[in-house]
């Protein structure tokens, strides 16, 4: 039985109204301006309404606190002068940092990883992407209690809940333990069954649409193969890997499905907890890899692909780079020469990646 204490906070984000709260490390690397706009994105997607954002520049942060204490302070202030009800943290916090934050600041507090975790949590449609974001939730919970102190661990817990000498604490970490492992056993099950319907024989050439999320690689599919799949303006609106017949001349097609999106730092858990679309990566002849040329991010968000598939080992795999929304890319378009641009919104381009496809899978 599920154990509804447990059940992730859905949605701790969706209603809110958040404060936005970064600290820019100026590092010349990692420019601040992209990624604050990309969380502010899937703060949209997960249903917050940003009230504000607060941007402190320091070389670092802090080991204790994030921020600065006055800076903490004023956090706390402006916050409650906007009715504020959550804290969104784009730096992904350390338990100490979360915990003395939360001291100063007296609102819930959500980081990049959480928030990311709550976009998949309210789009995952299937059991099994139900199953793996709960359990890359717990896993962040877990990982986040084991730093709290002793000093929360007297607090709450009801009578009956907690065995002899057992603090909260404890009891939290058996029972969410508890519910890892039976979410890992429900989704052996799940794989299994796909296991088995996946064993069935297959001659038939697979290509699989990589990118960045919100880049276009469901419309894409959908141009490509005149289908409908969900396609939204908001990042990681695809959860679960979709395929699609692609028809050529002559009776040929590929079969071709589109994954769920990637994003810079990925939490570990996700990654690995995307088996089903991984196991789709791993079958697939070829890849396309479907880039945003209308995006002025798109070099750093190739980059992020690029490290993805490596980390997966995928990058030995035939790859087509595609160029997507060439239509709003403006004159002079991000890419070099010779390199496929196409837009799944107007159908330029198409029929000349389907001829590129072609030429990168095999023979049936
Ligand atoms: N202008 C323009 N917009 C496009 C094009 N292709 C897709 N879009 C828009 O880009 C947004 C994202 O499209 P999706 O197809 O959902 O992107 P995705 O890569 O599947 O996104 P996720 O599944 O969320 O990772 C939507 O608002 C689309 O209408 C294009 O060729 N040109
Ligand atoms: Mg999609």
């Amino acid at each position: 039985m599920a154990d509804r204490t447990l059940a992730p906070d859905r949605s701790e984000v969706g209603a809110s109204r958040a404060l936005v709260v970064a600290v820019d490390t100026q590092d010349p690397r990692r420019p601040l301006e992209p990624e604050l706009a990309e969380f502010e994105a899937l703060a949209a997607a997960s249903g917050a309404t940003i009230v504000d954002r607060v941007v402190q520049r320091r070389d670092h942060v802090d080991p204790a606190l994030l921020v600065g204490s006055g800076k903490a302070h004023e956090i706390a202030d402006h916050a409650k002068a906007l009715d504020a009800t959550l804290l969104l943290v784009l730096n992904d916090l350390r338990p100490r940092q979360r915990k003395n934050l939360e001291k100063i600041v007296p609102l819930p507090i959500v980081d990049r990883t959480m928030l990311i975790l709550d976009v998949f949590a309210q789009h995952a449609r299937s059991r099994e992407g139900k199953l793996q974001v709960e359990l890359a939730q717990l896993r962040y919970r877990q990982s986040n209690l084991i730093g709290m102190g002793a000093d929360l661990s007297r607090l709450g817990g009801g009578i009956g809940t907690r065995g002899p000498g057992e603090t909260k604490l404890e009891v939290d970490r058996r029972r969410i333990q508890h519910r890892i492992s039976v979410l890992n056993r429900q989704l052996e099950d799940v794989r299994r069954q796909r296991a088995t319907r996946r064993a069935a024989p297959r001659h038939e050439p697979l290509v699989a649409l990589v990118g960045y999320t919100n880049v276009g690689k469901s419309s894409l599919l959908n141009r490509l193969a005149k289908s409908d799949a969900l396609v939204a303006d908001q990042p990681f609106a695809t959860l679960d890997p979709t395929m699609r017949r692609v028809w050529f001349k002559g009776d040929r097609y590929v079969r071709v499905v589109d994954t769920v999106g990637f994003i810079t730092d990925l939490p570990k858990d996700l990654v690995n907890a995307f088996r089903a679309t991984l196991e789709e990566l791993d079958d697939a002849d070829a890849l396309v890899h479907v880039v945003d040329a209308s995006n002025p991010d798109w070099p750093r968000q190739m980059q992020a692909v690029d490290a993805t598939l490596e980390e997966l080992s995928l990058d030995d795999k035939p790859r087509l780079i595609a160029f997507n929304k060439c239509d709003a890319a403006g004159a002079e378009p991000p890419h070099e020469a010779g390199e496929l641009c196409v837009s799944a919104r107007t159908g330029t381009g198409i029929d000349i990646l389907k001829e590129a496809l072609l030429r990168i899978v095999p023979e049936p």
